[in-house]
């Protein structure tokens, strides 16, 4: 397999600044500085580790470029882009919308270079010059929707790029599937009425956006059907992912017959996440990007982009990564020293109570599909 790889140190410049975590450092209200939970350091850990691994030598690097205003256009409006970019110019930079979206100055050039980034992985692939491609990027890019960022996220990766793969390449059907343990909220409402694209979420049940990514979201008028969610309890493990992928995502992608497939790819619904709860372990992540690329292999040539979101554990995320991109490659290199610990957490099989919420996913009345 010959897997492309998409990185640009420059990613790790995305200034989020000092925050306790999530909020803004307020000394008087107790909340202390620190590093902002969305910072460089689980992206560039893994960058490295691919490096340290051996399995850099396997991968065909995919250089990024900026994503014109065009590209971004397709996805979002001018006054959300023009607003980026007048914030970027500030010597403190701005924020993309939410509150919760922080850059530092010059963060529009960073979060073109993570859209292109994408965009170049979809084209790597479409061209044929590599079988499937890992695009590193930061910051984000599933929560923002058409008029804002959201959730630490500037730009629509995925949704960008899908729409190159469209507009670009002709594509007639392209399916995303995102498996960030967050609501892929912006990559759906990007596409929630057009029927030319899949999109699927995996989620653990209402932590990002609040309310957001529950069953009855189905896609509307043209495009109804062609958003799916499932929304997992928390506490799913492996097996639980592994359920869903088997009986609701594998399924799905059958019936859509998609020319590509997109992987909004996030690590935080590792065992070790510090952000939510789920229990998936570096396995788990190879176990699910096999079964990706037999399904990909059966309908679309194996054409498979995956493009990177969020994941907050330094030490954890690099062996994650490094488990999807090896099964990308068909290459092993290290072991992952934590998986004896979380392999063995009590819950990792198939529970009852999160079986019933997969199924009730498939088992959508029609009813409430609107
Ligand atoms: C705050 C709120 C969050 C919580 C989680 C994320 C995760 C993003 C990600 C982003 C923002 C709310 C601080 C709601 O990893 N996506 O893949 N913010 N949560 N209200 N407030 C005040
Ligand atoms: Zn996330």
């Amino acid at each position: 397999m010959t897997t492309g790889y998409v990185y640009h140190e420059i990613f790790g410049w995305h200034d989020t600044g000092t925050h306790a975590g999530l909020f803004p450092s307020h000394p008087q209200a107790g909340i202390q500085p620190l590093a902002h939970v969305e910072n460089a350091d689980t992206k560039r850990r893994l960058h490295e580790l691919l490096v340290v691994s051996g399995l850099m030598d396997h991968l065909v690097r995919v250089r990024p470029r900026p994503a014109t205003e065009e590209e971004i256009l397709r996805v979002h409006d001018r006054a959300h882009l023009d607003r980026v970019k007048a914030q970027s110019l500030l010597p403190k930079g701005g924020d993309a919308g939410d509150g919760l979206s922080p850059f530092g100055q010059g963060g529009y050039e960073i979060a073109a270079l993570a859209a292109g980034g994408a965009v170049e992985a979809v084209d790597a692939v479409l061209a044929g010059r590599v079988d499937n491609a890992y695009a590193l990027v930061r910051p984000p890019g599933h929560h923002a929707e058409p008029g804002r960022g959201m959730g630490f996220c500037v730009f629509g990766n995925v949704a960008i790029a899908v729409h190159h793969a469209l507009a670009v390449h002709g594509l007639e059907r392209v399916a995303v599937l995102d498996w960030d343990v967050h609501h892929g909220n912006g990559t759906q409402k990007a596409f929630y009425a057009d029927p030319r694209v899949l999109t699927i979420s995996l989620h653990q049940d209402d932590v990002f956006p609040p309310h957001s990514g529950r069953r009855h979201e189905r896609g509307t008028g043209e495009g109804l059907g062609t958003a799916l969610n499932v929304p997992l309890p928390a506490g799913s493990g492996d097996g639980a992912y592994l359920y869903a992928m088997d009986t609701v995502v594998t399924p799905a992608l059958r019936a859509f017959r998609p020319q590509l497939i997109v992987v909004a790819s996030g690590f935080d619904a590792s065992a070790m996440d510090p952000m939510a709860h789920q229990m998936v372990t570096s396995e788990g992540y190879r176990a699910l990007t096999t079964r990706l690329l037999d399904t990909a292999a059966e309908l679309c040539g194996g054409r498979v982009a995956m493009s990177h979101e969020g994941g907050y554990n330094p030490t954890y995320v690099p062996f994650c990564g490094l488990a999807v991109m090896e099964t990308l490659a068909g290459v092993r290199t290290l072991d992952d020293p934590f998986l004896p610990i979380v392999s063995g957490f009590a819950g990792q099989d198939l529970q009852p109570h999160q079986r019933d919420a997969i199924d009730a996913a498939i088992a959508v009345p029609a009813r409430d599909r609107t």
